[in-house]
């Protein structure tokens, strides 16, 4: 632990008696089932502060060594939405063009991806998560972070969960490279842009492809 130096009783577990527990799993995954990524979003704006609610949801994941290793930008606003736009535009050209292999390709085909990325323009928010590769000491010194890469996949898990709780939609999206993010933003060079979370209403009448989850049987087993 690196801020707290003595235990504390857990006062807000909640244990649930069997009953309980069943229902409140199974409504849980029928909440969760019911979200989609999207790719179209509507221009409809988010109201103020569900961004940053969500936020502290997502900033109370669990961290290796309670680094907390993240940080969020949210981005509304329009000129520098579009130049991330223009930015990601570039890398996906160059994606799309020569530097994916064809089986990367082919793996994609259902899902019709190409290039343009008007979301970029059109979406509320787009919500760009760094990770920080290793933190720095009031001295400048480095100090070194654990678990960097799961630390932040719980957090974003978490954020894309509190999204889809408030009724809105997400897209987890990943230019690669996105060293332009630290740029655009103007995040330090400690910091890598771990993925772009689009966040907002979905486009009037959107599609999804239709695809399916993996049943339990092949993605779990009981000893
Ligand atoms: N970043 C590209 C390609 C892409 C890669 C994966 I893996 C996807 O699941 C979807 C797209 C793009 O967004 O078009």
């Amino acid at each position: 632990m690196n801020n707290e130096s003595e235990y504390i009783p857990h006062n807000h577990y909640r244990e649930y008696t069997p009953d309980e527990m069943q229902q409140r799993a199974k409504d849980f995954y029928q909440d969760v089932r019911r979200r989609r990524t999207v790719r179209e979003f509507s221009e409809k704006p988010i109201p103020e502060d569900v961004i940053a609610w969500c936020l502290k949801a997502a900033g109370t994941a669990p961290s290796g060594a309670n680094q907390q290793p993240w940080h969020f930008v949210a981005v509304g606003d329009p000129v520098v939405k579009h130049q991330i736009r223009e930015a990601a535009e570039k890398e996906e050209r160059a994606f799309y063009d020569h530097r994916a292999p064809e089986a990367w390709l082919d793996a994609l085909s259902d899902l019709e991806t190409h290039a343009q990325k008007p979301f970029l323009d059109h979406a509320p928010c787009l919500i760009a998560i760094f990770a920080q590769k290793y933190g720095i000491d009031t001295h400048g010194n480095k100090i070194k972070h654990y678990y960097v890469k799961e630390s932040v996949g719980i957090a974003t898990g978490i954020l894309i969960n509190a999204l889809h709780h408030v009724g809105l939609v997400s897209l987890t999206y990943t230019p690669s490279p996105m060293d332009f993010l630290n740029k655009i933003l103007r995040r330090p060079s400690n910091e890598k842009a771990f993925m772009i979370l689009v966040a907002g209403y979905p486009k009037k009448d959107v599609t999804v492809p239709n695809i399916s989850k993996k049943a339990l049987e092949e993605i779990a087993t009981f000893i």
